[in-house]
């Protein structure tokens, strides 16, 4: 297989800077590392607030970002194992830990201190070639639709990561707040897969066709309706069991504690730049509400959410366009204009 020295890639030099589609050289594996021909690449909201810099952790600079590529292995180094030539494999966000920490240990891996992060720490997937440490890039079944699975990677890992932490049952009620986005479409699949009931919420009637498109029972347009908590405890009767906090909205994730029913589960995903919410002690002790946190996930939430996307049982909705297009995706992505996912063709 010959590999070219250089490559076309979407890199920025500065956060909120000009996003530059040029030819950049091609990256060496690391003795540890694969080096993937990326084909198709999602683009999730963690690459946007990478790029305008919204997080307290600094990004590398110059950047490519992107954690959602799925590719082709061409190449690796010496120190690879279990890995050959021509294999499918995705590039996702943690990209390398220590292995060797309290986290590491009890699989957190993502929690490690010195977790690579592709598209922010670690050149990403909004090139041609990218490197992967080859104990956590993700394995992709031979045959498998890569453009179909690329927001798998790290949309469909997280959100089936998120709904496990809820504890949520066959049966229950779960909420998917932002259940139109890129995360939200997979989380209302998984969720009803896992045999719980989904409430989506989100913003417009058009989200909401969206969101019941994708398997949720019932609907609330966060905009539209005046009592939201009321048409939520309604639906539910008497409040969701947990909701999976996807949105990019501080507010949505603050009133998510106020819909959730006693003994429920706010979990938090979404990561909206300087956040907080505030639950108050009484309330929440006399209603015994838990918040939690939920992080991508493990290399067996990845096996497990790949293999739930390869046996058909969810699908992603996704628009396809050219690599060069990157910015034109930022755009509708700020202005709440997506539906599902939007997925880049390196070819192009
Ligand atoms: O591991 C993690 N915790 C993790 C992993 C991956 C992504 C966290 N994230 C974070 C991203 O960094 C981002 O902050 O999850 C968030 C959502 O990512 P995404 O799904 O890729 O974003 P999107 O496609 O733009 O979807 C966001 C949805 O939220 C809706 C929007 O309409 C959109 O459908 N939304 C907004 I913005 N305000 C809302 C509100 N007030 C709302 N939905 C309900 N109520
Ligand atoms: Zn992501």
């Amino acid at each position: 297989m010959s590999i070219p020295k250089t490559q076309k890639a979407v890199i920025f030099e500065t956060n909120g800077g000009p996003l530059l589609y040029k030819d950049i050289p091609v990256p060496k594996p690391a003795p540890h590392e694969l080096l993937i021909n990326v084909k198709y690449s999602g683009v999730c909201h963690t690459d946007l607030h990478a790029w305008k810099g919204d997080w307290p952790v600094p990004t590398k600079l110059p950047l490519v970002g992107g954690h959602e590529g799925a590719g082709v292995v061409v190449a690796m180094g010496e120190n690879v194992k279990g890995w050959k030539i021509g294999d499918y494999a995705g590039v996702k966000w943690l990209n390398g830990s220590c292995l060797n920490c309290q986290y590491c240990n009890h699989t957190d891996e993502p929690n490690c201190d010195d977790a690579v992060l592709s598209g922010y720490t670690h050149d990403g997937s909004f090139q041609q070639y990218a490197t992967a440490d080859a104990v956590q890039a993700a394995r992709i079944p031979a045959g498998t639709d890569l453009a179909g699975a690329a927001p798998i990677l790290c949309a469909g890992v997280t959100v089936y990561k998120a709904i496990k932490t809820s504890g949520c049952k066959a049966g229950d009620w779960i909420g998917i707040s932002g259940a139109a986005g890129g995360l939200g479409s997979l989380a209302v699949q998984y969720a009803k897969v896992m045999g719980m009931r989904v409430v989506g919420l989100d913003v417009g009637a058009e989200k909401g066709e969206f969101a019941k498109s994708m398997g949720a029972e019932a609907y609330v347009d966060v905009k539209a309706e005046k009592d939201v908590v009321a048409a939520v405890k309604k639906i539910t009767d008497g409040g969701l069991h947990a909701i999976i906090n996807v949105s990019v909205s501080p507010a949505a994730m603050q009133q998510s504690v106020e819909l959730v029913r006693k003994k429920g589960v706010v979990v938090l995903v979404g990561l909206p730049q300087d956040a907080s919410i505030n639950v108050p002690v009484f309330d929440s002790v006399f209603r015994t509400i838990e918040v939690r946190a939920s992080y991508v996930g493990n290399r067996a939430d990845t096996f497990e959410a790949m293999d739930m996307f390869c046996r058909g049982l969810v699908k992603c909705p996704i628009k396809i366009v050219g690599l060069s297009e990157l910015p034109g995706v930022y755009k509708l992505m700020e202005e709440g204009k997506i539906l599902g996912r939007y997925v880049l063709d390196t070819s192009k």
